[in-house]
């Protein structure tokens, strides 16, 4: 942990100490704050200026887990962050890979994923300059506007306060991501061990609990006693909160049907009595009180306003939130509840069980005929044992899979793989879907597949999209490197949406299709991991279940018909097309 005086040629800046005292430096002085604030992982790509800090860790006892793409990293941070409530760290080395990791930290932060991006850095005194230092970047500047804060520690003593800081932000509040800036110099700065002990700070209460107002919660409540079709909508943050027992309280106590946003499936099993989910559209349009539980009215909930929700002014919105300035974000909220999300709910449960009549039974069974149509229309299509599968047989081979093992983590990506798997596959248990969030960002799979199975242990299936896997695909090495229980299914049709296009001219492939009938499968056995390729769903049920009951890393090519897909999944309406395009 710490080297003698003697063996140090040149003490640098800092606490000068005595030629015989024990001493430490920079290195092990991050180690030391984030060990001592419960920080035991790290994803992470080595190189210039921190690739001894990640062989340190690696010595000090942390995990370290190298990553062949930032990104990859990055992703896999910001979920662990998600999952564990904890801040995940991500270490980079200076400008390209810092902007690299950055994509992720930006992601993170739109998602209000708890993550610190570490990035090292060049010699200030050169990029003030613009010098040309090597790997030079103003890189503190570049990432101030995607994140929640950034900080840069310039000496060895500051270190403690640096990491405290960054934890604080990325945690507290609304969470999301930090940046911290690692000067190369600050790892080699040398001070006194026991000057460099006193000035670590161990986090006290990180992401303190807070309050609603007994006055909002009155109000919310006086709302929702007034709702003839009461709806409860949650999202991710309900997930991330962690108050599990509460949410569900909530929803049972007060009878009230629920509609979980992506993330959020299985806080309450997907075959809940109460879950709206298989009637969504009927729900959002005829309820009239909603209330919102860790969940922003965005492009995701159309706004909140629009044909979605049925007649204009038919909609009085109830939101809870950590987030103040959430409120208003897009309608008027009539009943803004700021606070944590188990304390809030927490407080509502409590005015429910002194005076509650229940939700009024004619709009239960609304929604209950709805949804069972719904379900019954969708079996058939589950059901097919044909080749090529096409989306739906395929999902209804996943959706058994995960019935059966409802403690595996569904990573999920793609256009309509994505789409469809939302909707298809029943989720039973908390935190157990990650998929694109927010943005839809294509490229988060391997990443949080990584970060599933190191942060929970449990067996992880990645239900991927050819195109949507391509952006993070060579984490397959990862993945076998560190010997993971990750099952891959990629839904191969040949391209992104459909494998059907053609360029006009005849003279190259069309911009959305790949390579026809590609071997995925083969990628993993280059790594010593087991490939299958699979045509039927019962083929992939069998594969599936092979690889989870072995958990070894496998990847699976499931075959699709490259015609099955629809232009952007579900959200075909967002992608512009020209009326003008020539006829061919
Ligand atoms: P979804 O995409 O599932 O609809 P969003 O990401 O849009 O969810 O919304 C999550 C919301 O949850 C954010 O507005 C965030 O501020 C909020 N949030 C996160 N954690 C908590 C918490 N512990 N308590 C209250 N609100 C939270
Ligand atoms: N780049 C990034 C970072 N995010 C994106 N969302 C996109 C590009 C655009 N995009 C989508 O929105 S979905 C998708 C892309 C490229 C891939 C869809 O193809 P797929 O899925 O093979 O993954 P399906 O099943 O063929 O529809
Ligand atoms: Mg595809």
């Amino acid at each position: 942990m710490t080297v003698q005086a003697q063996n140090i040629d040149a003490i640098t800046a800092g606490a000068v100490p005595h030629e015989e005292a024990e001493l430490t430096d920079g290195f092990h002085l991050v180690i030391d704050a984030l060990k001592l604030n419960g920080i035991e992982t790290i994803y992470n790509v080595p190189g210039i200026p921190i690739t001894d800090l990640g062989r340190l860790a690696q010595a000090e006892g942390m995990r370290v887990i190298s990553f062949r793409h930032e990104q990859n990293a990055g992703n896999a941070a910001a979920i662990a962050g998600f999952l564990t409530k904890k801040p995940g760290i991500c270490l980079t080395v200076s400008a390209p890979g810092f902007l690299n990791g950055l994509t992720a930290l930006a992601n993170a932060t739109t998602n209000c994923f708890p993550m610190i991006l570490i990035s090292g850095s060049s010699e200030r005194e050169i990029v003030d300059l613009q010098q040309g230092d090597y790997e030079e970047m103003d890189q503190l500047a570049i990432a101030k506007p995607l994140c929640k804060a950034a900080f840069r520690v310039l000496h060895a003593a500051d270190i403690g306060i640096g990491v405290a800081r960054a934890i604080r932000a990325a945690v507290s509040g609304r969470p999301g991501g930090v940046y911290l800036d690692l000067p190369a110099k600050l790892f080699s700065q040398v001070i006194d061990a026991s000057v460099g002990a006193k000035s670590l700070v161990k986090v006290i209460d990180a992401a303190p609990a807070q309050l609603p107002a007994p006055a909002a919660i009155a109000r919310a409540l006086d709302v929702l006693k007034s709702a003839e079709r009461p709806l409860i909508i949650l999202g991710k943050g309900a997930a991330y909160a962690q108050a599990d027992e509460a949410v569900r309280a909530l929803v049972e106590e007060s009878g009230i049907p629920y509609v979980p946003m992506s993330m959020a499936k299985g806080l309450l099993p997907d075959t809940h009595p109460l879950s709206a989910g298989a009637a969504r559209s009927t729900a959002l349009k005829d309820s009239d009180v909603v209330l919102l539980v860790g969940a922003r009215l965005n492009w995701l909930l159309s706004h909140g306003k629009g044909k979605t929700w049925g007649e204009p002014g038919s909609k009085r919105f109830i939101q809870i939130d950590i987030e103040p300035r959430e409120m208003d974000s897009n309608v008027e909220i009539v009943a803004p509840v700021v606070g944590d999300i188990g304390s809030c709910v927490e407080a509502l449960l409590d005015g429910i069980r002194k005076d509650w009549k229940g939700a009024p039974s004619n709009w239960l069974e609304t929604l209950r005929s709805k949804r069972e149509a719904n379900i019954a229309k969708m079996a058939p299509k589950l059901m097919k044992n044909t080749a090529p599968m096409d989306f739906h047989s395929a999902l209804g081979a996943l959706r058994t899979v995960i019935k059966e093992r409802p403690d595996a983590i569904l990573v999920n990506e793609g256009a309509n793989t994505l789409d469809l798997a939302r909707g298809i596959i029943d989720m039973y248990q908390p935190r157990k879907r990650l998929d694109v969030g927010t943005w839809g960002v294509m490229g988060i799979g391997m990443g949080f597949a990584v970060a599933a199975a190191v942060e929970t242990g449990k067996p992880v299936l990645a239900v991927e999209g050819d195109s949507a896997f391509g952006f993070s695909g060579m984490e397959v090495e990862t993945i076998c490197r560190y010997e993971l229980p990750v099952c891959i299914v990629i839904f191969n049709n040949n391209g992104i949406y459909r494998g059907t296009d053609i360029d006009p001219t005849g003279r190259d492939p069309g911009t959305t299709v790949f390579v026809k009938d590609s071997r995925y499968d083969k990628m993993m056995e280059a790594f010593g991991g087991v490939g299958v390729n699979v045509t039927t769903p019962d083929e992939l049920k069998r594969a599936v279940d092979a690889a989870m009951d072995s958990g070894k890393p496998t990847l699976i090519n499931a075959v699709i018909d490259p015609a099955a897909g629809s232009e952007s999944g579900n959200i075909g309406s967002l992608n512009p097309q020209s009326t003008l395009k020539k006829k061919q």
